[in-house]
Protein backbone atom coordinates (compact mmCIF):
# COMPACT_ATOMS: atom_id res chain seq x y z
CA UNK A 1 0.00 0.00 0.00
CA UNK A 2 1.72 3.56 -0.91
CA UNK A 3 1.13 7.12 0.73
CA UNK A 4 -0.59 9.27 -1.06
CA UNK A 5 -0.84 13.03 -0.24
CA UNK A 6 -2.90 14.78 -1.97
CA UNK A 7 -3.46 18.44 -1.83
CA UNK A 8 -6.75 19.96 -4.00
CA UNK A 9 -6.89 22.44 -4.18
CA UNK A 10 -3.92 23.93 -4.34
CA UNK A 11 -5.01 27.37 -3.05
CA UNK A 12 -3.79 30.83 -4.01
CA UNK A 13 -3.39 30.23 -7.88
CA UNK A 14 -5.71 31.41 -10.60
CA UNK A 15 -7.75 27.86 -11.82
CA UNK A 16 -7.60 24.56 -10.08
CA UNK A 17 -4.59 22.01 -9.91
CA UNK A 18 -4.47 19.05 -8.05
CA UNK A 19 -1.16 17.55 -6.62
CA UNK A 20 -1.00 13.66 -5.80
CA UNK A 21 2.46 12.22 -4.24
CA UNK A 22 3.73 9.36 -3.12
CA UNK A 23 5.92 9.27 -0.01
CA UNK A 24 8.11 6.42 0.81
CA UNK A 25 8.44 5.19 5.04
CA UNK A 26 10.52 8.70 5.47
CA UNK A 27 7.91 10.82 3.83
CA UNK A 28 10.52 11.40 1.36
CA UNK A 29 7.99 12.16 -2.06
CA UNK A 30 9.15 8.98 -4.60
CA UNK A 31 6.64 10.09 -7.19
CA UNK A 32 3.92 13.32 -7.89
CA UNK A 33 1.34 13.82 -10.47
CA UNK A 34 0.26 17.13 -11.49
CA UNK A 35 -3.67 17.68 -12.48
CA UNK A 36 -5.51 20.11 -14.21
CA UNK A 37 -9.16 19.41 -12.61
CA UNK A 38 -11.23 22.14 -15.12
CA UNK A 39 -11.42 23.15 -17.97
CA UNK A 40 -12.92 26.26 -20.60
CA UNK A 41 -12.25 26.31 -24.46
CA UNK A 42 -11.02 29.65 -26.46
CA UNK A 43 -9.51 28.10 -28.86
CA UNK A 44 -12.28 26.43 -30.33
CA UNK A 45 -14.73 29.92 -29.91
CA UNK A 46 -11.75 31.96 -31.90
CA UNK A 47 -12.69 29.52 -34.85
CA UNK A 48 -14.44 31.16 -37.40
CA UNK A 49 -13.84 34.97 -36.26
CA UNK A 50 -12.38 37.78 -37.74
CA UNK A 51 -8.97 37.48 -37.32
CA UNK A 52 -9.20 41.17 -35.99
CA UNK A 53 -11.22 40.14 -32.94
CA UNK A 54 -8.68 37.15 -32.07
CA UNK A 55 -6.79 39.32 -29.55
CA UNK A 56 -10.13 40.57 -27.53
CA UNK A 57 -11.40 36.87 -27.44
CA UNK A 58 -7.71 35.02 -26.26
CA UNK A 59 -7.62 37.80 -23.80
CA UNK A 60 -10.11 35.91 -21.86
CA UNK A 61 -7.76 33.10 -21.36
CA UNK A 62 -6.58 34.60 -18.24
CA UNK A 63 -7.50 36.92 -15.69
CA UNK A 64 -4.46 37.05 -14.23
CA UNK A 65 -2.32 37.82 -17.33
CA UNK A 66 -4.69 39.91 -18.85
CA UNK A 67 -2.49 41.48 -21.24
CA UNK A 68 -0.26 38.46 -22.34
CA UNK A 69 -2.65 36.40 -24.13
CA UNK A 70 -4.25 40.03 -25.80
CA UNK A 71 -0.91 40.95 -26.97
CA UNK A 72 0.26 37.53 -28.62
CA UNK A 73 -3.31 37.32 -30.18
CA UNK A 74 -2.77 40.93 -32.11
CA UNK A 75 0.88 39.59 -32.56
CA UNK A 76 0.17 36.10 -34.38
CA UNK A 77 -2.56 38.11 -36.61
CA UNK A 78 0.11 40.88 -37.55
CA UNK A 79 2.72 38.11 -37.68
CA UNK A 80 0.25 35.83 -40.36
CA UNK A 81 -0.39 39.19 -42.42
CA UNK A 82 2.82 40.46 -42.73
CA UNK A 83 2.36 43.60 -40.38
CA UNK A 84 5.06 45.82 -39.13
CA UNK A 85 3.46 48.11 -36.73
CA UNK A 86 4.90 51.83 -35.71
CA UNK A 87 7.99 51.72 -33.40
CA UNK A 88 5.40 54.23 -30.96
CA UNK A 89 2.90 51.05 -31.05
CA UNK A 90 5.46 48.75 -30.26
CA UNK A 91 7.14 51.16 -27.36
CA UNK A 92 3.49 51.90 -25.87
CA UNK A 93 2.92 48.21 -25.85
CA UNK A 94 6.45 47.72 -23.63
CA UNK A 95 4.93 50.27 -21.21
CA UNK A 96 2.07 48.05 -20.85
CA UNK A 97 4.17 44.80 -20.35
CA UNK A 98 6.14 46.84 -18.13
CA UNK A 99 3.09 47.33 -15.71
CA UNK A 100 2.15 43.75 -16.76
CA UNK A 101 5.13 42.14 -15.12
CA UNK A 102 5.97 44.77 -12.29
CA UNK A 103 1.95 43.76 -11.17
CA UNK A 104 2.16 39.74 -11.54
CA UNK A 105 5.91 39.33 -10.05
CA UNK A 106 5.23 41.43 -6.89
CA UNK A 107 1.84 40.00 -6.82
CA UNK A 108 2.90 36.24 -6.88
CA UNK A 109 5.61 37.03 -4.25
CA UNK A 110 3.77 38.88 -1.40
CA UNK A 111 0.17 37.69 -2.18
CA UNK A 112 0.61 33.69 -3.76
CA UNK A 113 3.53 32.83 -2.74
CA UNK A 114 4.59 35.14 0.42
CA UNK A 115 2.91 32.85 2.89
CA UNK A 116 4.73 29.81 2.18
CA UNK A 117 8.21 31.62 3.53
CA UNK A 118 6.32 34.51 5.73
CA UNK A 119 4.74 32.31 9.46
CA UNK A 120 2.66 35.39 10.41
CA UNK A 121 1.89 34.24 13.90
CA UNK A 122 5.55 34.19 14.31
CA UNK A 123 5.65 38.23 12.72
CA UNK A 124 3.56 38.67 15.89
CA UNK A 125 6.01 37.85 18.72
CA UNK A 126 8.33 39.83 17.08
CA UNK A 127 10.71 42.94 18.49
CA UNK A 128 9.88 46.14 16.79
CA UNK A 129 12.55 47.92 17.23
CA UNK A 130 14.94 45.14 16.19
CA UNK A 131 12.98 44.43 13.18
CA UNK A 132 13.63 47.84 12.15
CA UNK A 133 17.71 47.77 12.64
CA UNK A 134 17.95 44.59 11.07
CA UNK A 135 15.58 45.57 7.58
CA UNK A 136 18.52 47.88 6.98
CA UNK A 137 20.93 44.49 6.73
CA UNK A 138 19.13 43.94 3.36
CA UNK A 139 18.72 47.67 1.94
CA UNK A 140 20.18 51.15 2.70
CA UNK A 141 17.12 52.16 1.84
CA UNK A 142 14.08 50.12 3.70
CA UNK A 143 10.52 50.94 2.91
CA UNK A 144 7.63 50.39 5.74
CA UNK A 145 9.86 48.71 8.29
CA UNK A 146 10.45 51.72 10.80
CA UNK A 147 9.57 51.02 14.14
CA UNK A 148 6.30 52.53 14.03
CA UNK A 149 5.10 50.90 10.89
CA UNK A 150 6.23 47.33 11.93
CA UNK A 151 4.11 48.39 15.40
CA UNK A 152 1.37 49.49 13.22
CA UNK A 153 1.29 46.25 11.59
CA UNK A 154 1.43 43.91 14.55
CA UNK A 155 -0.94 45.84 16.03
CA UNK A 156 -3.54 45.62 13.36
CA UNK A 157 -2.88 41.54 12.40
CA UNK A 158 -3.02 41.56 15.83
CA UNK A 159 -6.56 42.76 16.28
CA UNK A 160 -7.63 39.93 13.52
CA UNK A 161 -6.10 37.42 15.70
CA UNK A 162 -7.99 38.75 18.69
CA UNK A 163 -11.56 38.38 17.38
CA UNK A 164 -10.49 34.57 16.77
CA UNK A 165 -10.84 35.76 13.06
CA UNK A 166 -6.91 35.30 10.67
CA UNK A 167 -9.00 36.63 7.96
CA UNK A 168 -6.77 36.29 5.00
CA UNK A 169 -3.97 34.47 6.57
CA UNK A 170 -6.27 31.62 7.92
CA UNK A 171 -5.72 27.94 7.04
CA UNK A 172 -1.99 27.89 6.68
CA UNK A 173 0.64 25.89 7.98
CA UNK A 174 1.29 28.39 10.82
CA UNK A 175 4.19 26.60 13.31
CA UNK A 176 5.55 24.64 10.35
CA UNK A 177 9.25 24.00 10.86
CA UNK A 178 10.08 24.80 7.04
CA UNK A 179 9.21 28.24 7.74
CA UNK A 180 12.76 29.65 8.39
CA UNK A 181 12.36 33.78 9.27
CA UNK A 182 12.65 34.79 12.53
CA UNK A 183 10.27 36.75 13.93
CA UNK A 184 11.46 39.72 13.12
CA UNK A 185 11.93 39.06 9.30
CA UNK A 186 8.42 37.54 9.41
CA UNK A 187 7.41 40.63 10.47
CA UNK A 188 9.13 42.93 7.81
CA UNK A 189 7.33 40.40 5.16
CA UNK A 190 4.50 41.02 6.71
CA UNK A 191 4.70 44.82 6.64
CA UNK A 192 5.45 44.48 2.80
CA UNK A 193 2.63 41.73 2.21
CA UNK A 194 0.12 44.81 3.13
CA UNK A 195 2.21 47.40 1.59
CA UNK A 196 2.16 45.51 -1.43
CA UNK A 197 -1.72 45.90 -1.43
CA UNK A 198 -1.61 49.51 -1.85
CA UNK A 199 1.45 49.38 -4.97
CA UNK A 200 -0.68 47.10 -6.23
CA UNK A 201 -3.14 49.69 -7.46
CA UNK A 202 -0.72 52.05 -8.72
CA UNK A 203 0.83 49.39 -10.91
CA UNK A 204 -3.66 48.84 -12.20
CA UNK A 205 -3.35 52.70 -12.97
CA UNK A 206 -0.61 52.29 -14.87
CA UNK A 207 -1.88 49.81 -17.02
CA UNK A 208 -4.76 51.71 -17.49
CA UNK A 209 -3.08 54.75 -18.73
CA UNK A 210 -2.05 53.68 -21.83
CA UNK A 211 -4.57 50.58 -21.85
CA UNK A 212 -7.48 52.11 -20.92
CA UNK A 213 -8.51 49.63 -18.70
CA UNK A 214 -7.27 47.03 -15.99
CA UNK A 215 -7.70 44.09 -15.99
CA UNK A 216 -8.03 43.35 -19.81
CA UNK A 217 -6.86 46.38 -21.11
CA UNK A 218 -8.60 47.25 -24.53
CA UNK A 219 -5.99 49.92 -26.53
CA UNK A 220 -4.14 46.99 -28.97
CA UNK A 221 -5.63 46.93 -32.43
CA UNK A 222 -3.90 44.59 -35.51
CA UNK A 223 -1.50 47.09 -36.78
CA UNK A 224 -0.87 49.08 -33.73
CA UNK A 225 -2.63 50.91 -30.89
CA UNK A 226 -5.58 53.09 -29.88
CA UNK A 227 -4.21 55.34 -26.85
CA UNK A 228 -3.16 57.68 -29.40
CA UNK A 229 -4.57 61.31 -27.44
CA UNK A 230 -2.44 59.49 -24.31
CA UNK A 231 0.64 59.37 -25.78
CA UNK A 232 0.86 62.61 -27.16
CA UNK A 233 -0.33 63.88 -23.88
CA UNK A 234 2.83 65.16 -22.15
CA UNK A 235 0.34 64.66 -18.31
CA UNK A 236 -0.31 61.13 -19.18
CA UNK A 237 3.28 60.38 -20.57
CA UNK A 238 3.91 62.16 -16.74
CA UNK A 239 1.33 60.11 -14.76
CA UNK A 240 2.94 57.22 -16.06
CA UNK A 241 6.25 57.67 -14.73
CA UNK A 242 5.23 59.04 -11.73
CA UNK A 243 3.85 55.67 -10.88
CA UNK A 244 6.87 53.53 -12.50
CA UNK A 245 9.09 55.47 -10.12
CA UNK A 246 6.89 54.82 -7.14
CA UNK A 247 6.84 50.66 -7.65
CA UNK A 248 10.28 50.80 -8.78
CA UNK A 249 11.03 51.77 -5.39
CA UNK A 250 9.08 49.67 -4.01
CA UNK A 251 10.46 46.55 -5.96
CA UNK A 252 13.43 47.56 -4.92
CA UNK A 253 13.52 48.78 -1.25
CA UNK A 254 10.92 46.10 -0.05
CA UNK A 255 10.75 42.92 -2.76
CA UNK A 256 14.61 42.75 -3.32
CA UNK A 257 15.45 43.21 -0.18
CA UNK A 258 12.99 40.62 1.07
CA UNK A 259 14.68 37.93 -1.08
CA UNK A 260 18.02 38.42 -0.43
CA UNK A 261 16.95 37.86 3.18
CA UNK A 262 15.08 35.11 2.72
CA UNK A 263 18.01 33.39 0.17
CA UNK A 264 20.44 34.21 3.56
CA UNK A 265 17.48 32.80 6.31
CA UNK A 266 16.70 29.21 3.89
CA UNK A 267 20.06 28.94 2.77
CA UNK A 268 20.20 25.60 5.00
CA UNK A 269 16.42 24.45 4.59
CA UNK A 270 16.63 21.00 2.57
CA UNK A 271 13.12 21.56 0.91
CA UNK A 272 14.02 24.96 -1.07
CA UNK A 273 17.52 24.47 -2.18
CA UNK A 274 16.14 21.29 -4.07
CA UNK A 275 13.34 22.00 -7.04
CA UNK A 276 14.41 22.25 -9.99
CA UNK A 277 14.31 18.26 -11.84
CA UNK A 278 13.80 19.36 -15.13
CA UNK A 279 16.96 21.31 -16.19
CA UNK A 280 16.14 22.39 -19.83
CA UNK A 281 15.05 25.91 -19.60
CA UNK A 282 13.70 28.02 -22.58
CA UNK A 283 13.00 31.44 -22.61
CA UNK A 284 12.08 34.13 -25.54
CA UNK A 285 12.85 38.09 -26.30
CA UNK A 286 10.98 40.35 -24.76
CA UNK A 287 10.38 43.45 -23.34
CA UNK A 288 11.35 45.88 -26.31
CA UNK A 289 13.01 49.01 -25.44
CA UNK A 290 14.31 50.56 -28.58
CA UNK A 291 14.05 50.10 -32.45
CA UNK A 292 15.77 47.16 -32.01
CA UNK A 293 16.81 46.30 -28.15
CA UNK A 294 15.37 43.89 -25.62
CA UNK A 295 15.43 43.70 -22.27
CA UNK A 296 15.13 39.90 -21.96
CA UNK A 297 16.95 37.47 -24.20
CA UNK A 298 15.91 34.32 -26.50
CA UNK A 299 17.49 30.60 -26.33
CA UNK A 300 17.78 27.05 -24.99
CA UNK A 301 19.66 25.68 -22.20
CA UNK A 302 20.16 22.11 -21.61
CA UNK A 303 20.80 19.86 -18.67
CA UNK A 304 21.71 23.19 -16.11
CA UNK A 305 24.84 23.65 -18.75
CA UNK A 306 25.45 26.82 -18.50
CA UNK A 307 28.21 27.13 -21.16
CA UNK A 308 26.22 26.82 -24.21
CA UNK A 309 22.82 28.49 -25.65
CA UNK A 310 21.04 26.82 -28.52
CA UNK A 311 19.13 29.07 -30.48
CA UNK A 312 15.34 28.32 -30.81
CA UNK A 313 14.32 26.55 -33.92
CA UNK A 314 10.22 27.00 -33.48
CA UNK A 315 9.49 24.20 -35.29
CA UNK A 316 10.61 21.99 -33.01
CA UNK A 317 7.97 23.08 -30.43
CA UNK A 318 5.13 20.36 -30.31
CA UNK A 319 1.90 19.83 -27.50
CA UNK A 320 1.04 16.27 -27.31
CA UNK A 321 -2.06 14.09 -25.15
CA UNK A 322 -1.06 11.03 -24.03
CA UNK A 323 -1.72 11.40 -20.31
CA UNK A 324 -4.12 14.18 -21.03
CA UNK A 325 -7.83 14.23 -21.18
CA UNK A 326 -8.00 15.35 -25.53
CA UNK A 327 -8.44 12.46 -27.95
CA UNK A 328 -5.71 13.18 -30.39
CA UNK A 329 -2.01 11.71 -28.26
CA UNK A 330 -0.04 12.33 -30.65
CA UNK A 331 2.74 15.44 -30.69
CA UNK A 332 1.66 17.86 -33.28
CA UNK A 333 2.81 21.11 -33.81
CA UNK A 334 0.82 24.13 -32.78
CA UNK A 335 -0.19 25.14 -36.55
CA UNK A 336 -1.55 21.81 -36.72
CA UNK A 337 -3.09 21.25 -32.92
CA UNK A 338 -5.98 19.47 -31.92
CA UNK A 339 -8.31 20.19 -28.96
CA UNK A 340 -10.85 17.25 -28.93
CA UNK A 341 -12.03 16.67 -25.33
CA UNK A 342 -12.29 12.69 -24.25
CA UNK A 343 -12.55 13.27 -20.31
CA UNK A 344 -11.95 9.59 -18.04
CA UNK A 345 -12.46 10.71 -14.79
CA UNK A 346 -10.57 9.31 -11.66
CA UNK A 347 -10.93 6.15 -10.30
CA UNK A 348 -11.49 4.07 -7.12
CA UNK A 349 -9.39 3.33 -4.56
CA UNK A 350 -8.05 2.54 -1.28
CA UNK A 351 -6.18 4.74 0.09
CA UNK A 352 -4.80 5.38 4.19
CA UNK A 353 -6.65 7.92 5.62
CA UNK A 354 -5.61 10.43 8.80
CA UNK A 355 -6.19 7.91 11.33
CA UNK A 356 -4.08 5.59 9.30
CA UNK A 357 -7.16 3.31 8.09
CA UNK A 358 -7.60 2.48 4.74
CA UNK A 359 -10.72 4.77 3.33
CA UNK A 360 -12.44 4.60 0.04
CA UNK A 361 -11.34 7.15 -2.13
CA UNK A 362 -10.29 8.45 -5.92
CA UNK A 363 -7.18 8.99 -7.61
CA UNK A 364 -5.70 9.71 -10.48
CA UNK A 365 -4.93 6.95 -13.07
CA UNK A 366 -0.98 7.97 -13.71
CA UNK A 367 -1.23 4.88 -16.70
CA UNK A 368 -4.16 6.75 -18.70
CA UNK A 369 -5.09 10.16 -18.62
CA UNK A 370 -5.32 11.92 -15.65
CA UNK A 371 -5.20 16.26 -16.60
CA UNK A 372 -6.66 18.92 -18.69
CA UNK A 373 -3.57 20.02 -19.46
CA UNK A 374 -1.44 18.95 -22.31
CA UNK A 375 2.57 18.33 -22.41
CA UNK A 376 4.40 20.57 -24.72
CA UNK A 377 7.80 19.66 -25.29
CA UNK A 378 10.81 21.25 -27.18
CA UNK A 379 12.86 18.61 -29.92
CA UNK A 380 10.93 16.34 -27.32
CA UNK A 381 12.06 17.40 -24.19
CA UNK A 382 10.32 18.90 -21.26
CA UNK A 383 11.31 22.48 -20.38
CA UNK A 384 10.89 24.85 -17.63
CA UNK A 385 9.52 28.44 -18.83
CA UNK A 386 9.49 31.37 -16.91
CA UNK A 387 11.53 33.57 -14.59
CA UNK A 388 14.07 31.02 -13.71
CA UNK A 389 14.15 29.98 -17.13
CA UNK A 390 14.75 33.91 -18.40
CA UNK A 391 17.19 34.45 -15.83
CA UNK A 392 19.28 31.14 -16.77
CA UNK A 393 18.77 31.87 -20.59
CA UNK A 394 20.06 35.58 -20.20
CA UNK A 395 22.67 34.93 -17.70
CA UNK A 396 24.25 31.63 -20.09
CA UNK A 397 24.15 34.54 -23.10
CA UNK A 398 26.14 36.82 -21.51
CA UNK A 399 23.11 39.63 -21.43
CA UNK A 400 24.16 42.83 -19.71
CA UNK A 401 20.52 43.59 -17.70
CA UNK A 402 20.60 40.05 -16.78
CA UNK A 403 23.90 39.09 -15.88
CA UNK A 404 24.18 42.77 -13.86
CA UNK A 405 21.56 41.41 -11.98
CA UNK A 406 22.02 37.98 -11.15
CA UNK A 407 25.64 38.93 -9.91
CA UNK A 408 24.09 41.61 -7.48
CA UNK A 409 21.91 38.81 -6.40
CA UNK A 410 24.80 36.12 -5.90
CA UNK A 411 26.80 38.56 -4.53
CA UNK A 412 24.42 39.44 -1.62
CA UNK A 413 23.55 36.28 -0.38
CA UNK A 414 26.93 34.73 -1.29
CA UNK A 415 25.11 31.48 -3.55
CA UNK A 416 26.64 29.61 -5.65
CA UNK A 417 25.46 30.02 -9.36
CA UNK A 418 24.20 26.48 -8.98
CA UNK A 419 22.06 27.55 -5.85
CA UNK A 420 19.75 28.89 -9.02
CA UNK A 421 18.94 25.71 -10.15
CA UNK A 422 16.20 25.13 -7.12
CA UNK A 423 13.26 26.56 -5.76
CA UNK A 424 15.08 29.45 -3.93
CA UNK A 425 16.48 29.89 -7.06
CA UNK A 426 13.16 30.25 -9.46
CA UNK A 427 11.22 32.95 -6.30
CA UNK A 428 14.28 34.64 -6.89
CA UNK A 429 15.04 34.73 -10.26
CA UNK A 430 11.30 36.52 -10.37
CA UNK A 431 12.89 38.81 -7.97
CA UNK A 432 15.68 39.72 -10.56
CA UNK A 433 13.51 39.63 -13.59
CA UNK A 434 11.34 41.97 -11.73
CA UNK A 435 14.49 44.42 -10.51
CA UNK A 436 15.47 44.22 -14.32
CA UNK A 437 12.27 45.60 -15.63
CA UNK A 438 11.95 47.69 -12.89
CA UNK A 439 15.12 49.46 -13.50
CA UNK A 440 15.48 49.75 -16.81
CA UNK A 441 11.74 49.94 -18.19
CA UNK A 442 12.59 53.51 -18.30
CA UNK A 443 14.31 53.01 -21.23
CA UNK A 444 11.25 52.00 -23.60
CA UNK A 445 9.48 55.17 -22.19
CA UNK A 446 12.77 56.75 -23.12
CA UNK A 447 12.79 55.54 -26.43
CA UNK A 448 9.08 56.13 -27.14
CA UNK A 449 9.12 60.05 -26.02
CA UNK A 450 12.57 60.60 -28.10
CA UNK A 451 10.76 59.40 -31.28
CA UNK A 452 7.35 61.07 -30.83
CA UNK A 453 9.76 64.38 -30.36
CA UNK A 454 11.36 63.32 -33.66
CA UNK A 455 8.21 63.83 -35.32
CA UNK A 456 6.79 59.98 -35.87
CA UNK A 457 3.36 60.44 -34.75
CA UNK A 458 2.47 56.84 -36.66
CA UNK A 459 0.39 54.66 -34.23
CA UNK A 460 -0.73 52.10 -36.57
CA UNK A 461 0.37 50.05 -40.21
CA UNK A 462 -2.61 49.70 -42.38
CA UNK A 463 -3.35 46.79 -44.10
CA UNK A 464 -5.87 44.22 -46.20
CA UNK A 465 -7.06 41.04 -45.48
CA UNK A 466 -7.12 38.83 -48.81
CA UNK A 467 -9.94 36.71 -48.50
CA UNK A 468 -8.96 34.25 -51.44
CA UNK A 469 -5.44 34.15 -49.51
CA UNK A 470 -4.59 31.43 -46.77
CA UNK A 471 -2.27 33.12 -44.12
CA UNK A 472 -0.50 31.47 -41.53
CA UNK A 473 1.31 33.26 -38.32
CA UNK A 474 2.43 33.16 -34.67
CA UNK A 475 3.52 35.16 -31.27
CA UNK A 476 6.08 33.84 -29.61
CA UNK A 477 7.05 36.00 -26.39
CA UNK A 478 7.97 35.57 -23.04
CA UNK A 479 5.16 36.21 -20.36
CA UNK A 480 5.26 36.93 -16.67
CA UNK A 481 4.87 33.17 -15.91
CA UNK A 482 7.21 32.18 -19.12
CA UNK A 483 7.53 31.22 -22.61
CA UNK A 484 4.19 31.60 -24.50
CA UNK A 485 3.22 31.14 -28.06
CA UNK A 486 0.12 31.70 -29.94
CA UNK A 487 -0.56 30.08 -33.51
CA UNK A 488 -3.30 30.92 -35.83
CA UNK A 489 -4.29 30.14 -39.91
CA UNK A 490 -6.36 32.16 -41.55
CA UNK A 491 -8.77 31.07 -44.63
CA UNK A 492 -11.50 32.85 -46.49
CA UNK A 493 -10.67 35.67 -44.01
CA UNK A 494 -11.51 33.96 -41.22
CA UNK A 495 -9.46 32.26 -38.17
CA UNK A 496 -9.36 28.49 -39.11
CA UNK A 497 -7.01 27.06 -36.27
CA UNK A 498 -6.03 28.90 -33.34
CA UNK A 499 -4.11 27.38 -30.56
CA UNK A 500 -2.22 28.92 -27.80
CA UNK A 501 0.84 27.16 -25.90
CA UNK A 502 1.21 28.42 -22.72
CA UNK A 503 3.83 29.53 -19.97
CA UNK A 504 1.88 26.73 -17.65
CA UNK A 505 1.36 24.20 -19.88
CA UNK A 506 5.17 23.87 -19.61
CA UNK A 507 5.61 23.44 -16.69
CA UNK A 508 2.31 21.68 -15.25
CA UNK A 509 1.33 19.12 -17.94
CA UNK A 510 1.69 15.41 -17.34
CA UNK A 511 3.98 12.66 -18.65
CA UNK A 512 4.70 12.38 -22.18
CA UNK A 513 4.81 9.28 -24.65
CA UNK A 514 8.76 8.73 -23.70
CA UNK A 515 7.52 8.90 -20.10
CA UNK A 516 9.36 11.87 -19.61
CA UNK A 517 7.53 14.19 -16.90
CA UNK A 518 7.66 17.87 -16.41
CA UNK A 519 8.48 20.58 -14.49
CA UNK A 520 5.90 20.74 -11.79
CA UNK A 521 6.18 16.97 -11.33
CA UNK A 522 9.98 16.66 -11.33
CA UNK A 523 10.08 19.62 -8.91
CA UNK A 524 8.71 17.04 -6.26
CA UNK A 525 10.51 14.08 -6.04
CA UNK A 526 13.01 13.87 -3.47
CA UNK A 527 11.75 16.23 -1.19
CA UNK A 528 10.91 15.00 2.67
CA UNK A 529 8.05 16.98 3.63
CA UNK A 530 8.63 17.55 7.28
CA UNK A 531 4.78 16.95 8.27
CA UNK A 532 2.18 15.04 6.45
CA UNK A 533 -0.43 16.79 7.49
CA UNK A 534 0.56 19.98 6.80
CA UNK A 535 2.61 19.56 3.46
CA UNK A 536 4.15 23.08 3.50
CA UNK A 537 6.79 21.75 1.25
CA UNK A 538 5.02 20.72 -1.71
CA UNK A 539 2.85 23.93 -2.08
CA UNK A 540 6.12 25.93 -1.66
CA UNK A 541 7.76 23.98 -4.80
CA UNK A 542 4.19 24.43 -6.90
CA UNK A 543 3.60 28.01 -6.17
CA UNK A 544 7.08 28.81 -6.85
CA UNK A 545 6.34 28.42 -10.55
CA UNK A 546 3.21 30.37 -10.22
CA UNK A 547 0.95 28.33 -11.86
CA UNK A 548 -2.15 29.75 -13.85
CA UNK A 549 -4.34 26.92 -14.59
CA UNK A 550 -7.00 28.95 -16.62
CA UNK A 551 -4.17 29.74 -19.29
CA UNK A 552 -2.95 26.08 -18.94
CA UNK A 553 -6.40 25.14 -20.12
CA UNK A 554 -8.07 27.65 -21.81
CA UNK A 555 -10.85 25.22 -22.74
CA UNK A 556 -14.99 25.08 -22.69
CA UNK A 557 -17.85 23.48 -23.66
CA UNK A 558 -19.27 26.38 -25.95
CA UNK A 559 -22.72 24.81 -26.03
CA UNK A 560 -23.03 25.68 -22.39
CA UNK A 561 -23.89 22.01 -21.30
CA UNK A 562 -22.63 21.38 -17.90
CA UNK A 563 -19.78 18.75 -18.31
CA UNK A 564 -19.26 17.75 -14.88
CA UNK A 565 -19.70 18.85 -11.03
CA UNK A 566 -17.11 19.85 -8.88
CA UNK A 567 -16.68 20.06 -4.77
CA UNK A 568 -14.03 21.94 -3.48
CA UNK A 569 -13.34 20.75 -0.13
CA UNK A 570 -12.70 23.31 2.46
CA UNK A 571 -9.78 21.57 4.62
CA UNK A 572 -6.30 22.06 2.62
CA UNK A 573 -4.93 18.83 2.16
CA UNK A 574 -6.55 15.28 2.75
CA UNK A 575 -4.44 12.51 3.63
CA UNK A 576 -4.81 9.32 1.35
NI1 LIG B 1 -2.93 33.05 -16.63
FE1 LIG B 1 -0.22 33.57 -18.18
C1 LIG B 1 1.29 34.40 -17.79
C2 LIG B 1 0.11 33.37 -19.94
S1 LIG B 1 0.42 31.69 -17.83
S2 LIG B 1 -1.10 33.85 -16.19
O1 LIG B 1 2.18 34.95 -17.42
O2 LIG B 1 0.26 33.26 -21.01
O3 LIG B 1 0.90 30.37 -17.58
MG1 LIG C 1 -3.41 25.33 -25.89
Amino acid sequence: MTKRIIVDPITRIEGHLRIEVIIDENNVIQDAFSTSTLWRGIETIVKNRDPRDAGFLVQRICGVCTYSHYKAGVVAVENALNIKPPLNATLTRTLMNISLFLHDHAVHFYTLHGLDWCDITSALKADCAKAAKLAFKYTSNPICAGESDLKAVQERVATFVKQGALGPFANAYWGNKAYRFNPEQNLIVLSHYLKLLEVQRVIAQMMAIFGAKNPHPQSLTVGGITSVMDILDPSRLGEWLTKYKEVGDFINRAYWADIVMAAEAYKDEDSVLKGCGVKNFISFQEMQVGAEEFLLSSGVVKNGDLSKVYPIDEDKITEEALHSWYADNEPLHPYDGKTNPQYTGFKDAQTIGPDGKLVDSKIIDENGKYSWIKSPRYDGEPMEVGPLASVVVGYASGNPYIVKVVDEFLKATGLPTEALFSTLGRTAARAIECKIIADNGILAFNALVANIASGDKKTCAPYVIDKTKEYKGRYIGNVPRGMLSHWVRIKNGVVENYQAVVPSTWNAGPIDARGQKGPYEMSLIGTQVKDITQPLEIIRHIHSFDPCIACAVHVMDTKGNELSQYKVEPSFARLR
